[in-house]
């Protein structure tokens, strides 16, 4: 097992990841920015490590700094957490070449998944079902060719690209022309490679991912599905599992052929596997290879510690369970509290000068927050996750309304508000709501 973990990250995951190693007895290694000297992670590890200035490029995703600071601390591990460098294979290699174990999948799987088309064959031929989808596309002629065989509406995505960037949608043969010029302009500006692809679009679906842990030994368990659907901007804003739109049939199968694929894609470490779902067919649309920023729903309903599994996995241990040890209990749901404007969605970092967080049977909080904190403006929005659970989605519910309400945070503005908004209205209490449905009930409210 692993002595000393370097935490290569920010914020309140860091704080997650920190405790993780805490319980296990590995003692960390915070590294930060000159604006994070205050964090309550980089006050609780056993080491601090300066990488370097507020700005993320020089800092958090400073390559070489981060990994000097492994090397000078003794680390023999780091953990990305998510975002950063956590899914960047260049640096889960050079941590590897440099002699320290990187928390997470080897990088030639990071690779394989991080691109869009041989994640999409990858998927397809262990067996995951896929939306109809063309190779990659060299010119507007080829792409009505295309488009004509998969039939209309078709979307246009950038091979290298996520989180819905340089995402371009077609009805017709006129709109292919500017769909597929402006999806690779976007894609040659935004990542690594302008080459495009097209799949068939899928006009009101969900958005479900399932969660896996697999071994070096060929152990894969799926820890459930996350119903992701409630977003906007494709930021998540609330998370829950079970999803209220699966029968226990779809649960068990969708489980069974993601425990499968992983199995034959001999993937290892946590990851998830998103897929859209739509008139109750999945579809795989990407791979994650890291952690999430919504596993503790997952951790509420099975009792398993993701971050500790990803640690236990990364050392060259066995998962010690097997499918049929996994329960599912209850039901659990994440608000993101974030520091904007609940209503323009402007961030507004500053001073908190007044923090309270909920407690109670069923109520986590993963936040860095303490009164006095000043969140710098150089970061992600997102300052506190609320995980609510309870034995069934009412429950979780009427103890989530209680929660929020005793949610005190002062001193700026926070998405508070819009999370009591959204789960008092009729749709999201029925549970009947799409990738959509949020942006649609935002622009009605705000006009
Ligand atoms: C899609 C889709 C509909 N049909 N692909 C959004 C970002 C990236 N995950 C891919 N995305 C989508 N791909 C097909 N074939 C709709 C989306 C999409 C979306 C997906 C999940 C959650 C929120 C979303 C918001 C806008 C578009």
């Amino acid at each position: 097992m692993f002595e000393k973990v370097l935490i290569a990250n920010r914020g309140e995951v860091a704080l997650r990841i920190h405790r993780a190693c805490r319980e296990m007895g590995i003692k960390t290694v915070a590294v930060h920015s000159e604006a994070d000297a205050t964090a309550m992670h980089v006050r609780l590890a056993d080491e601090a490590v300066c990488i370097g200035p507020s700005r993320s490029s020089e800092s958090y995703l400073n390559k070489s700094a981060i990994i000097s600071a492994a090397l000078i601390t003794g680390a023999d591990a780091i953990h990305p957490g998510f975002g950063f460098l956590s899914e960047d294979a260049d640096f889960a290699e050079m941590v590897e070449e440099h002699g320290i174990a990187f928390i997470g999948p080897k990088s030639e799987q990071m690779r394989l998944m991080g691109d869009k088309i041989t994640a999409r064959k990858v998927a397809e031929e262990a067996g995951l079902p896929v939306t109809p989808g063309s190779p990659q596309l060299e010119s507007i002629e080829q792409a009505i060719e295309w488009a004509n065989r998969i039939g209309y509406p078709v979307i246009i995505k950038a091979t290298a690209g996520g989180g819905g960037k340089g995402m371009k949608i077609a009805f017709n043969d006129e709109e292919i022309k500017e769909a597929y010029t402006l999806a690779r302009a976007e894609a040659k500006a935004s990542f690594t490679s302008d080459v495009v692809y097209m799949e068939k679009y899928l006009q009101n679906p969900r958005h479900i991912e399932i969660q896996v842990l697999a071994d070096s030994y060929g152990n894969v368990v799926h820890l459930g599905e996350r119903d992701c659907s409630i977003q906007r901007n494709n930021q998540k804003v609330i998370e829950e599992t079970p999803s209220p739109a699966l029968n226990l049939q779809q649960r068990t199968e969708i489980g069974n052929i993601v425990q499968q694929a992983i199995t034959k894609i001999g993937y290892t470490s946590a990851g998830t596997l998103e897929f859209l779902f739509e008139d109750g067919r999945f579809y795989f649309m990407e791979m994650n290879t890291r952690l999430q920023v919504e596993h503790p729903i997952t951790e509420a309903v099975t009792g398993i510690d993701i971050v500790r599994e990803q640690i236990r996995i990364a050392s060259g241990a066995t998962l010690g369970y097997t499918q049929d040890d996994i329960t599912f209990n209850g039901h659990a749901i994440e608000c993101r509290i974030n520091a904007e404007n609940p209503v323009t969605f402007a961030p507004c970092p500053g001073k908190i000068t007044e923090w309270h967080a909920p407690g109670g049977l069923g109520v986590r909080v993963d936040s860095e927050i303490y009164s006095g904190y000043s969140i710098p403006p150089y970061y992600d929005s997102m300052i506190a996750k609320l995980i609510v659970s309870g034995k069934t989605r009412n429950a979780c519910l009427m103890r989530l309304r209680r929660a929020l309400e005793e949610f005190v945070i002062d001193g700026l503005q926070t998405t508070i508000p819009l999370h009591q908004s959204l789960i008092s209205q009729a749709e999201f209490i029925d549970g009947q709501y799409n990738i959509h449905w949020l942006e649609k009930f935002l622009e009605k409210q705000n006009g």
